[in-house]
């Protein structure tokens, strides 16, 4: 049967899985060699995650991560040596190296990080598609978090609020069935996590995470639920991740035939390549010459991180508040000059409010009504 997928999209899709795994295998061995230091998670595993959802939502969505934060960036088209930069602490990264591995922060791409505390950018992540909403942009946002996560108080008052509000926002549980060495079953009353979604009347789902195809397809729907406004979605991806927590844990808590079983018969890039393949839409040779062309890059990212300068001693100062008027950074146009389109948003004079929150107004009408008014 002819594919209903185009050979442009598998081919991108495999780029960008490639291109992540590639990043991630050169990072563990550049913390190896004392050049990386800190926390450094790696996303080996979960790479058709971060690309399936990239390719099924539109560029200026806005997209939030946790601490496991290279693969998303990287998809949605981060320039990798800046990336690596970062990871290595040096002036030329994204955030000026002062963030590190759990906080890549990349505007021109609508990547607004990066948090290390579990949780965190649950709530925060309801707050920009509040905004949106408010802006009557037609955005989504994106909020990725892990499945130890949704175990925080910040999951469950976010989720409340955002499905009162309706906002559009897509919550992306990556069940990678373990957070640090805890499995999930271990401490979780319901380890599914998307039958959560019940709770707050919202819709919740379980992809495969570990199939590109599929996470782009169930994307593809919430985002369009989203942007009819009938309010958040909860879609947990299962996944799996094939390196340790971090890149110090050997990962003793599971056992190596089960980790050797997952990479054997899931892994995600192998997939989208045997189903390009066998639809004949591309050839053993094209790959090899994806794969050389993303090591190659790779390479170079390694050699511009490496190459790259220490931030000088006054960006200790810098960076640590916001002055009123102070533009933002450019990191791609301050880097390598060249010129990035960067977003803006309407002024308070600007903006056309449609859309009422608590229409206060109408409430009192019809407490009037009822015989409520106070
Ligand atoms: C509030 C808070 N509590 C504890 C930690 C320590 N911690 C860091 S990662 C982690 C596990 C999170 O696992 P999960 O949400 O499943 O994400 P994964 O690492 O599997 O991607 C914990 C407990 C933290 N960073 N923040
Ligand atoms: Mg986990």
């Amino acid at each position: 049967m002819a594919s209903q997928y185009s050979k442009d999209l598998l081919l991108t899709m495999y780029r960008k899985m490639y291109l992540i795994r590639r990043f991630e295998e050169r990072t563990d061995q550049q913390y190896k060699q004392g050049k990386i230091a800190g926390f450094c998670h790696l996303y080996i595993g979960q790479e058709a995650v971060a690309v399936g959802v990239t390719e099924a939502i539109r560029p200026d969505d806005y997209m939030l991560s946790a601490y496991r934060d290279h693969g998303q960036p990287l998809a949605r088209g981060s320039d990798a040596g800046m990336v690596m930069a970062e990871l290595f602490g040096r002036g030329t990264g994204y955030s000026k190296g002062k963030g590190g591995s759990m906080h890549i922060f990349d505007i021109e791409h609508h990547f607004y990080g990066g948090y290390g505390i579990v949780g965190a950018q649950i709530p925060l992540a309801a707050g920009m598609a509040f905004a949106s909403r408010y802006r009557n942009e037609d955005r989504v946002t994106v909020c990725y978090f892990g499945d130890a996560a949704a175990n925080q108080g910040s999951f469950h008052e976010t989720f409340n609020m955002a499905a009162k509000w309706k906002l559009p926002v897509i919550y992306i549980c990556e069940n990678n069935r373990y957070g640090m060495g805890t499995a999930i079953g271990r401490v979780s009353a319901e380890p599914e996590i998307h039958k959560r979604a019940a709770a707050y009347n919202m819709r919740g789902e379980a992809v495969d995470g570990m199939d590109v195809l599929k996470m782009y397809e169930a994307i593809k729907s919430a985002a369009e639920d989203c942007r009819a406004g009938k309010g958040p979605v909860l879609l947990e991806a299962n996944t799996y991740r094939f390196r340790g927590h971090s890149v110090v844990d050997p990962a003793t808590y599971r056992s190596k035939e089960e980790v050797e079983e997952e990479r054997k018969t899931n892994d995600p890039i192998l997939k989208v390549k045997d189903y390009t393949l066998k639809k004949k839409l591309a050839t053993e040779a094209e790959f090899e010459s994806i794969d050389e062309e993303i090591k190659a890059q790779v390479d170079a990212a390694v050699k511009f991180a490496d190459e790259s300068p220490e931030p000088s001693l006054d960006e200790l100062w810098r960076d640590t508040i916001v002055e009123p008027g102070e533009e933002d950074v450019r990191p791609r146009e301050r880097v390598l000059g060249q010129k990035v389109k960067w977003p803006s948003y309407p002024s308070g004079q600007e903006l056309k409010v449609t859309w009422d929150l608590e229409p206060r107004e109408k409430a009192e009408r019809e407490d009037k009504k009822a015989g409520l008014a106070r």
